[in-house]
């Protein structure tokens, strides 16, 4: 894997490591919790974190994003207090659903985040609103949404790629290419070469970026973005990257041939990288452990936390009121 670093300055190089090892060493957590019964259901992002920890990093913080169920490295990147997500996984009250559900559908505009909704395409249109409010005052924000390969063949993403195109709204359409749609097969979901090529049919500019290249990543979108905010306009990319997990924990891999996963996982985005950083003599085996150390404590002691965080009790009252 090639990392064309050029003015990266090393302080920025480093959080990015710590960024995608931060989401790692989460993920590792979840799947023992998952195991011992303290959370319910987990959807992995692992061998993915390059593309949300890459892109979180290239835009401002005050831009909306509009994660899905992959995209741990958004809200980690945001700099959420861990405590609050782990309540939220645990169904706690201090969670941000309140203890409704226990996965990824949800978001805070304190972060500029808007929760995933889980019928996938229709956030697309959700991020062309917020790009239409953005337009209108002439804030030049980016706004960055994204979908999976199974997400692209829902109408939904015609119709928000469309608008968009034909509006100028200034979005970020990110495609996560990841090989699967929960069993389906991009082979099964798609007949052009590229999913960046359905770009030409909405009038509308495309990249195709490798999505386990933090370094790549980050680079084109942070051109990327600055371009949109000059000269607002969507542009479609597509992540090339590979779902090393199942869809969720409980289907696993049966389906997925064995060689597929064994040569993603030569592409993992965080040992590579990691590789690149030792071999140029950025980081050392030591700082590595202590970027480890200091993560593990941060996660264990925000654990310690959310164990404590009350479950919800029946409140009529409360429901209805967070309803209307
Ligand atoms: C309308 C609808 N159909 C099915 C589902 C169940 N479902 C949730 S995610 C998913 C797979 C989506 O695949 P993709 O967009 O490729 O994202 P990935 O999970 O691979 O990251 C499915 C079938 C759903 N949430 N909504």
């Amino acid at each position: 894997m090639l990392f064309e670093i050029r003015d990266i300055k090393t302080l920025k190089l480093v959080e990015l490591y710590t960024g995608m090892m931060k989401s790692r060493l989460i993920e590792e957590k979840m799947l023992i919790l998952l195991r011992q019964g303290k959370i319910s259901k987990w959807f992995s992002g692992i061998g993915q974190e390059a593309i949300s920890i890459g892109l979180t990093h290239a835009l401002n913080e005050d831009e909306y994003i509009l994660p899905m169920h992959r995209n741990l490295g958004v809200f980690t990147s945001r700099n959420i207090p861990l405590s609050k997500l782990f309540s939220q996984w645990q169904g706690k009250v201090s969670g941000f659903t309140k203890g409704r559900d226990r996965s990824f559908h949800f978001g805070t505009k304190d972060f500029h985040i808007v929760g995933m909704i889980s019928h996938l395409g229709p956030q697309m249109g959700v991020a062309d609103g917020i790009a239409l409010h953005q337009l209108i005052n002439n804030t030049n924000k980016v706004t960055a949404v994204f979908t999976g390969d199974g997400g692209t063949s829902e109408g939904d993403f015609h119709e928000a790629l469309n608008v968009a195109s034909v509006w100028n709204l200034p979005v970020l359409f990110c495609i996560e290419n990841n090989g699967y749609g929960l069993s389906t097969s991009t082979k099964e979901q798609y007949n052009c070469k590229n999913l960046a090529d359905k770009g030409i049919g909405y009038g509308m500019e495309s990249h195709i970026i490798d999505g386990n290249n933090i370094i790549e990543v980050y680079r084109k979108i942070e051109k990327i973005a600055k371009d949109i905010r000059k000269k607002p306009r969507p542009i479609l990319i597509e992540f090339k990257t590979f779902r090393i997990r199942g869809h969720e924990e409980a289907s696993g891999v049966k389906y997925v041939p064995k060689e597929l996963i064994d040569t993603w996982a030569k592409k993992d985005p965080i040992s590579n990288f990691e590789n690149y950083l030792t071999s140029n003599d950025i980081i050392n085996t030591e700082d590595i452990k202590t970027i480890k150390d200091s993560l593990n404590l941060e996660i264990n002691e925000n654990l310690e936390s959310a164990y404590k965080e009350p479950y919800p009790e029946i409140d009529v009252e409360l429901q209805l009121s967070d309803v209307f």
